[in-house]
C-alpha cells in the first residue's frame, strides 16, 4: 500500500533583534548563515519520502505575521522548529497559533528545549514533541511513526505530554558514523542569499558546514548539543560536500561550525592538505581554541584558504577562567593571534563580561589585555547563563552570579543582562559592554585598520558596523561632553 505523503514544514524566525547593540541603519547586505540544523533535519525527512519545505524567516527578514501566514499557507501536517533560548518564546507562539488553526503536529528541537524539556512542555502544552539533542535519527523515527500511526513507545530522545504530565524517553546515543547522514537539504533554500563578512569584499556568499560534532571540554557556561565525545566526518565526505556546494551554488566561502575546528591536529592537517591537493580553491573561517594552534598548522590553514579565525578568550583573569573550567593559556592566546596575523588571517575574539568573580577591575584588565593583542574583531558578550548549564545552576543558587529573570527572550548577550555578579549590577554590565566595544574599536590601530577597509572593500556597510557604531558613540560623547562611559 502506498504511504500517504505528509507535509513537513520547518521554519526559523528572524533574529536580527538579538544583535540590537549594533542596530544602526539596516545594511542591505547583512550576515545570514545557512540554517545547518534545520537543513539536516529537512534532508532526513526528504530521504524518508516526506514533502518538505523550509522557511527561513531570518534570511527573508520576515515579520512574525508574515512568517505565520507563510506557514499557514503551506498547510503542514508536521510543523517543526529549532532554536536558541532567546528565539524560543516567539517560536513557541507561532507553533501555538499554527496548531490552533491547522491542527498540525508540532515538533521542536535545538539547544533550548533540549536543556529543559520538562519545564518547556508544562508551560507550552501546544508542543506535541520535543526532540532532545542531535536530531536526525530521532526525527526520522518520530515522523515515520506519525505517518504510519504507530506507537512512539520505543523512540529514544523524545519528550511529550501524556495526560498533562511530561514523559521523557531515554536519551539517544550519539550518531556514530556521521558520514551516513544525508547532506543538508540546500536545494530547499536560496543559497545565493546567505552572506558572511569577508576580509577583502566586505560581505560574500557563504555556507556553513560542520565537519565534527561534540566537544571534550567542560566550560560551565556552554550548552553542549552533541556531547563530550567528539565524532569526525571522514575527510572525503567533507571535501565532497564543499565541492558540491561550490559546483551547484557557486559558494566559495565556508564557515565551519565545529565547536573546536582544529582540536585534532593530525586530522586537521590532513583535511587542509586535501583542500589544497584537490584544488578546492575556497576560503573559510572557523572557531577554535588557542591551545590547539601552532605555527605549522596556522601556515597550512592560510595556504588552504583560511581567512578568519575566532577564539574564545572569555576573560584574562585566571581565577575566573579556572572557576568556569575554561583552560585558557594567556600566553598561547597572545602567540596564536600574533601568528594568525602574520599569516594574513583576520582575527576575532569572544569575551564574556560578568562571569562569577568578575569585578570592575577584572573587566578593565581583560579589556587592556584584549587591546594588547593582534585582534581585529572583539565581541564583548554579557554573561548569559543558559538553562541546562552549570552556570545557570550557580546563578539560580546565587553563587557568584544572580539570576534576574527567566524571560527567555532576554537571554541574548547584547544590550541587556539577565544576571549580575556580587559586585557588578546588570546596568554595570551593560555599560561595560558598550564601553569595551567603543574603546576597542576606536583604538588608533583599529581606526587605521577599518578606514583602510572602508576605502578598499566592495561592500563596507555590514563589515564596518561595529566600527561605525563605536566611532559614533565616541564622537558623540566628546561633542556632548558626556563622559559617563568613563565613570565605571
Ligand atoms: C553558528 C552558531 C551561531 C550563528 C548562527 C547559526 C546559523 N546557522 O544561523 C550565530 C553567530 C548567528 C549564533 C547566534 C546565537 N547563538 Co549560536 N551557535 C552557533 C553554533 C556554534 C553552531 C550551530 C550549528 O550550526 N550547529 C550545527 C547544527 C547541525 O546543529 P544544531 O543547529 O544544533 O541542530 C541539531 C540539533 O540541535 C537538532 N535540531 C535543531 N533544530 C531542530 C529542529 C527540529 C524540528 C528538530 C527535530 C531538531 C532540531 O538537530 C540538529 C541536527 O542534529 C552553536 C554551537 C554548536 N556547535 O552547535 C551555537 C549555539 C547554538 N548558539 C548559542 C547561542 C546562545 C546563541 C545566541 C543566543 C548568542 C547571542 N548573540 O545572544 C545567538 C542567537 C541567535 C538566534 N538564532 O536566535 C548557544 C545556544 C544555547 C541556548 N540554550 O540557546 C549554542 C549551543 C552555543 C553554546 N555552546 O552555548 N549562533
Ligand atoms: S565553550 Fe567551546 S571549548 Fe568550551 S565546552 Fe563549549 S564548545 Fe567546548
Amino acid at each position: 500500500m502506498q504511504k500517504k505523503q505528509l507535509k513537513v514544514v520547518l521554519f526559523r524566525l528572524c533574529y536580527d533583534h538579538i544583535y540590537q547593540l549594533y542596530k544602526t541603519k539596516e545594511p542591505k547586505k547583512r550576515e545570514v548563515r545557512t540554517p545547518e540544523g534545520l537543513l539536516y533535519i529537512a534532508a532526513v525527512a526528504l530521504k524518508e519520502g516526506f514533502d518538505v519545505s523550509l522557511i527561513d524567516g531570518h534570511m527573508a527578514k520576515m515579520s512574525f505575521d508574515e512568517l505565520l501566514q507563510k506557514v499557514i499557507s503551506l498547510k503542514p501536517d508536521i510543523l517543526g522548529a529549532g532554536g536558541t533560548t532567546p528565539e524560543f518564546p516567539q517560536t513557541s507562539r507561532l507553533l501555538k497559533i499554527a496548531k490552533e488553526k491547522l491542527g498540525c503536529v508540532t515538533v521542536v528541537g535545538g539547544p533550548h528545549v533540549s536543556s529543559i524539556p520538562h519545564e518547556t512542555l508544562l508551560k507550552n502544552p501546544h508542543i506535541d514533541f520535543i526532540v532532545i539533542g542531535e536530531g536526525e535519527e530521532i526525527f526520522r523515527e518520530l515522523i515515520n511513526a506519525i505517518r504510519a500511526k504507530k506507537s512512539i513507545a520505543g523512540i529514544k530522545g523524545i519528550a511529550y505530554l501524556k495526560k498533562g504530565k511530561p514523559v521523557i524517553h531515554k536519551s539517544r546515543e550519539p550518531i556514530k558514523n556521521l558520514d551516513k547522514l544525508p547532506y543538508p537539504a540546500w536545494a530547499l533554500i536560496p543559497m545565493k542569499n546567505y552572506l558572511y563578512p569577508h576580509q577583502t569584499e566586505g560581505i560574500k556568499q557563504m555556507a556553513s558546514v560542520i565537519t565534527s560534532r561534540g566537544c571534550p571540554f567542560n566550560c560551565i557556561f556552554c550548552h553542549s548539543t552533541f556531547g563530550k565525545n567528539i565524532r569526525y566526518r571522514s575527510i572525503n565526505s567533507v571535501v565532497e560536500e564543499l565541492s558540491e556546494i561550490k559546483k551547484r551554488f557557486g559558494t566559495e566561502f565556508f564557515f565551519f561550525h565545529d565547536e573546536t575546528f582544529t582540536l585534532n591536529r593530525e586530522r586537521t592537517m590532513k583535511l587542509l592538505q586535501n583542500f589544497i591537493d584537490r584544488n578546492l580553491n575556497i576560503e573559510w573561517s572557523c572557531m577554535t581554541r588557542a591551545n590547539s594552534l601552532d605555527e605549522e598548522l596556522i601556515s597550512k590553514m592560510a595556504e588552504s584558504g583560511c581567512v578568519r579565525v575566532s577564539l574564545g578568550i572569555e576573560s584574562s583573569n585566571e581565577e575566573i577562567l579556572n572557576s568556569v573550567q575554561k583552560q585558557n593559556d594567556l600566553k598561547r592566546i597572545r602567540d596564536a593571534y600574533r601568528l594568525l596575523t602574520k599569516y594574513g588571517i583576520e582575527t576575532r575574539g569572544s569575551l564574556i563580561l560578568g562571569l562569577p568573580g568578575e569585578t570592575h577591575k577584572s573587566i578593565r584588565r581583560t579589556l587592556d589585555f584584549v587591546k594588547s593583542l593582534d585582534i581585529r574583531i572583539a565581541a564583548f558578550n554579557i554573561v548569559t547563563p543558559y538553562p541546562g548549564t552549570e552556570l545557570y545552576k550557580l546563578a539560580e543558587e546565587g553563587k557568584g552570579l544572580h539570576l534576574l529573570t527567566k524571560d527567555w527572550s532576554q537571554y541574548k548577550r547584547w544590550g541587556n543582562a539577565v544576571a549580575c555578579t556580587d559586585s557588578l549590577s546588570a546596568n554595570d554590565l551593560i555599560k561595560w559592554q558598550e564601553k569595551a566595544t567603543v574603546e576597542f574599536f576606536t583604538q588608533p590601530k583599529m581606526i587605521w585598520y577599518y578606514l583602510h577597509k572602508w576605502l578598499t572593500i566592495k561592500y563596507p556597510d555590514y563589515y564596518l558596523r561595529p566600527f561605525f557604531y563605536s566611532m559614533k558613540k565616541r564622537i558623540r560623547s566628546i561633542l556632548m561632553l558626556d563622559f559617563s562611559m568613563n565613570k565605571l
